[in-house]
Formats: structure tokens, sequence, C-alpha cells
């Protein structure tokens, strides 16, 4: 979830390169998806299915459908932009109101390749107050994606092994 032009398309697009910087900038359809697996710890593998929603209104009906069959849900916002960051607040309520709270929450901050005008500590507020692990990105950084899909795999390993 998370504002047009954020960066999630980009991201996903990226993990389906692997190694490769590509440049996306097309316009997401309502919803695409893409899988990618990942080796984690303790020789566990995780096959990820991404749902890549257009931030449109739009796509409001088929994500709240679909809000009952996801594990986690990533909330994303530009590092360089504040309202991307406010505006996950908006994402959050919409996500309840639909059902979609039993999901497993974290937050990306995006693009951090470019100027942050984010506050770190308020970021880092918004994620305990939602309890959601934190994640930094950029596409022009190979080593913080694969981190990233390594760590947030981690993440959601634990939270299975506990038996959430
Ligand atoms: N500098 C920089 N630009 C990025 C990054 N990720 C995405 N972009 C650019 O931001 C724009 C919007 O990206 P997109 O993935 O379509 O955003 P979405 O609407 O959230 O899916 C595109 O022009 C991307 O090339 C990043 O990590 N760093
Ligand atoms: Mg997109």
């Amino acid at each position: 979830m998370g504002d047009i032009g954020v960066g999630k398309s980009s991201l996903i697009n990226y993990s389906i390169e692997d190694e490769q910087v590509i440049n996306y900038s097309g316009e997401t359809n309502l919803v695409d998806i893409t899988f990618k697996k990942i080796n984690l710890k303790d020789n566990a593998i995780i096959n990820y299915g991404m749902w890549d929603f257009s931030g449109k209104q739009d796509s409001i009906r088929i994500r709240t459908e679909l809000y009952q069959e996801f594990h986690s849900i990533a909330y994303c916002f530009d590092l360089s932009n504040k309202t991307s960051f406010q505006n996950l607040e908006n994402w959050i309520k919409e996500v309840k109101k639909y059902g979609g709270e039993k999901l497993i929450p974290i937050c990306i901050g995006m693009k951090s390749d470019l100027n942050k005008v984010v506050d770190f500590n308020t970021v880092q507020n918004f994620c305990q107050k939602n309890k959601m692990n934190y994640f930094e990105t950029s596409i022009k950084d190979l080593n913080s994606v694969k981190k990233f899909f390594v760590e947030f795999g981690n993440v959601l390993f634990d939270y299975i092994k506990k038996g959430k």
C-alpha cells in the first residue's frame, strides 16, 4: 500500500530481474501479481507472492476482498516526499476498515538514495505505534533490495514459527 509514485512496482519488478537494476516506470494495472523465491536462515525458503495494487481508488473493491487472503501488508512511502509518509495513516485506516488488521504490517521507506525529508524519529515512532518492522530500500542499491527481501522473509518466518 502507498501513494502512487513512491516506488512499489519498481521494488517488485527489480526483484524479478534479481541482480539487475531495471528502470521501471510503467503504470500499475489494478493489480499485478509476482512471485519470488528467497533463501532464509535455517535452510528455509520463502516463496513471496506479491500483489502490487495501483494506488487508484478503483482498486479498492479488489483490495478489500483480498485482504482476507494475505499474510502481510507493506505500507510504503517515499523518503523524499513527506506527504507520502503522512498519507500512510489513510492507508492504515482503509486496511482496518475492510478487515485487514490481522495482517502482519511492515513499513518501507523507499528511494533512500534521494534526499531524505522524512524525519527518522518520526518514522520510528510511527512504526512503534503501529507495531511495524521498518525497512529502507532503494532500487539504486542492490544490497538494500536483497537485504529487504531476506529480512522481511525472516520476520514472516518468525511469525509463522510462533504460530501466527
Ligand atoms: N531515485 C529513485 N527513484 C525510484 C526508486 N524507486 C522508484 N523510483 C522511481 O519512482 C517512479 C515511480 O515508481 P513506481 O514503481 O512506478 O511507483 P508506484 O506507483 O509506487 O508503483 C519511477 O520513475 C521510478 O523509476 C528509488 O529507489 N530511487
Ligand atoms: Mg505501481
